[in-house]
């Protein structure tokens, strides 16, 4: 048994040895008398829920570096904020509509390939799915679709988004706080588009989207799941991989994708053209789309990574699970969620409208 501990020991000791050679301090020829070299901090910009914070760790130790996670809530508070400068972010996580605005605005680098080999990792099936398919600016890093989230207690649902108004669930109900995601929804009920530019068609959306504020607790994209798994809610609209994340905590939630058709965003990572750690954030998109990371990255946030090398490193339950992979008769009712330029006036209208409803 001593003989064990004294070589784990001994092991350790060797590992450590091993990991501070790659380090900024290794070629140092006088290590005791000069100052250690400052762990630069990489600054990422991302939703809540969105990636396993055991790579994260893993990736700090691997680069010598410390990475500051800064969360936002929906595309346009990342825009806003982007838009504004001052902040110094180096990678950010943008939907492919979201990208569009970021590169006519001349807010992000362009992508150096060479630094980032794994990129012969990404599945180009989903290069439809994709907003900038040459990856110029942006590498798909995981696909979302919007749906409900519900308690299994509530049976066998309507597959609709109906569901969002039944009054029996009046309080029990979240929506997310986001402009397209929600007035998507109430559009897709209706049989429309979710990129319609049309004041009729985004009327009738209003008002539906107004009554089932009236029937929901409250408009929210980053607590609503847990509130669900705890029981406060019933019913949500929700991402798919932040519903499946709350499995975890309550195994009686499900999450289904209405028959009217659903939201479905590519998230890409890009980086800021302000960004102070150019190669470091090369890097970290590099890491992700290692195909030992895609997939545990993929297990830990249930959010489907177009990553090749990862699919056959992912357990079963995950490949086979359609809130994960979509099955095409599903993704046949997706819609993309695009970039609707300066029309985009329409939908704030609407959605102040529906804010500002009692
Ligand atoms: C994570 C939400 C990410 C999906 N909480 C947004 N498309």
């Amino acid at each position: 048994m001593r003989i064990w501990t004294v070589a784990l020991v001994l092991c350790l000791a060797l590992a450590g040895m091993h990991c501070r050679q790659g380090t900024p301090t290794a070629n140092d020829q006088s290590a005791e008398q000069s100052q250690p070299k400052e762990r630069p901090t990489l600054n990422v910009f991302i939703w809540s829920d969105y990636v396993d914070p055991a790579l994260v760790q893993a990736f700090e130790e691997k680069h010598f570096c410390k990475v500051n996670l800064n969360f936002f809530e929906s595309n346009e508070q990342l825009l806003a904020k982007i838009k504004a400068g001052g902040a110094a972010y180096d990678v950010l996580y943008p939907s492919g509509y979201a990208v569009q605005t970021l590169v006519k605005e001349d807010l992000l680098l362009p992508l150096d390939h060479a630094k980032i080999p794994n990129l012969a990792n990404v599945d180009r099936t989903y290069s439809n799915l994709i907003a900038d398919p040459a990856m110029k600016f942006s590498v798909p890093y995981m696909v979302s679709t919007t749906g409900i989230g519900y308690l299994a207690e509530l049976g066998d649902l309507e597959p609709s988004w109906a569901v969002l108004g039944d009054p029996k669930l009046k309080g029990r109900v979240t929506l997310l706080n986001d402009i397209r995601e929600v007035i998507g929804v109430a559009l897709k009920l209706h049989g429309y588009s979710l990129n319609t530019t049309d004041e009729a068609e985004l009327a009738k959306a209003r008002d539906t989207a107004i009554a089932w504020k009236r029937n929901a607790a409250r408009f929210d994209s980053t607590q609503y799941h847990y509130g669900l798994a705890g029981g406060e809610f019933k019913l949500v609209q929700g991402y798919s991989g932040d519903v499946l994340q709350s499995q975890k905590e309550n195994p009686e939630i499900r999450f289904m994708l209405p028959k009217e058709g659903f939201p479905l965003t590519c998230d890409e990572m890009a980086i800021a053209k302000t960004s102070r750690h150019p190669d470091l954030a090369h890097a970290w998109i590099n890491y992700f789309h290692d195909g030992g990371v895609a997939a545990r990255n993929t297990m830990f946030i249930k959010y489907l990574c177009p990553n090749t090398a990862s699919y056959e490193q992912l357990p079963a339950e995950v490949k086979n699970n359609p809130a994960v992979f979509p099955p095409a008769e599903a993704l046949a009712r997706a819609e993309i969620v695009r970039d609707v330029g300066a029309d985009l006036a329409a939908y704030t209208k609407v959605w102040d409208e529906i804010k500002a409803a009692q």
